[in-house]
């Protein structure tokens, strides 16, 4: 092994990248992530609300109304790992509605759906087999999606059933965000430069 001294810019480079990577993975131990809906999230993956970032999530909030009867956040799930979603384990200020979850794949297919587990409120459980990008879904009873192809494509019928919201999660990410990601790419790629140089 070759050895640099500690002035060389590109040991530098080295330690400033490692520390950069060492920031997001302390952010990756954080505990859960409570998301408020900011604005209104859309009702199809196209328009749905992304979760950024690079922690993991404990709980979604937001609010339904008669002229926004769903909503889509777009969150990462992990193979292997069981993802649920509850509207059940909240306090009166959330969830005095008919409550009905849904889960999308990042193709827009539905993978998992509870309308009423206990009394009206809802509990999906799903175990992934692929990690990526997924969309969970809220409405109100009676508000059911259409699909085109198999993909959500749009929502049919009316619903009575709407207001603010919280759905408690388990075993789900934020979706890292593209800075995070090319910030920590080029850490790595640098770090491999970095190797490349020093071997020769
Ligand atoms: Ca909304
Ligand atoms: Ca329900």
């Amino acid at each position: 092994m070759f050895s640099l001294p500690m002035a060389h810019p590109t040991r530098r480079l080295k330690l400033l990248c490692a520390a950069a990577i060492a920031v997001l993975s302390a952010g990756a131990s954080h505990a859960g992530l409570v998301h408020t809906e900011a604005g209104d999230a859309g009702e199809l993956t196209g328009s749905a609300q992304a979760i950024l970032g690079n922690a993991p999530l404990s709980a979604v909030r937001g609010g339904t109304s008669d002229n926004d009867a769903a909503d889509l956040f777009a969150i990462r799930l992990t193979a292997g790992t069981e993802f649920t979603a509850s509207t059940e384990d909240s306090s009166l200020s959330f969830n005095a509605f008919d409550t009905v979850l849904y889960l999308f794949d990042a193709f827009g297919q539905q993978v998992a759906f509870n309308d009423d587990d206990i009394g009206s409120q809802s509990l999906l459980s799903f175990l992934p087999t692929v990690t990526g990008v997924y969309f969970l879904g809220i409405t109100g009873a009676s508000y059911v999606p259409t699909f085109t192809g198999g993909s959500l494509s749009g929502w049919s019928s009316l619903t009575s059933e709407f207001g603010p919201y919280e759905i408690v999660l388990t075993g789900a990410n934020a979706v890292p965000e593209p800075a995070t990601l090319l910030l920590a790419g080029l850490g790595l790629a640098a770090a491999g430069a970095a190797r490349r140089r020093t071997a020769r």
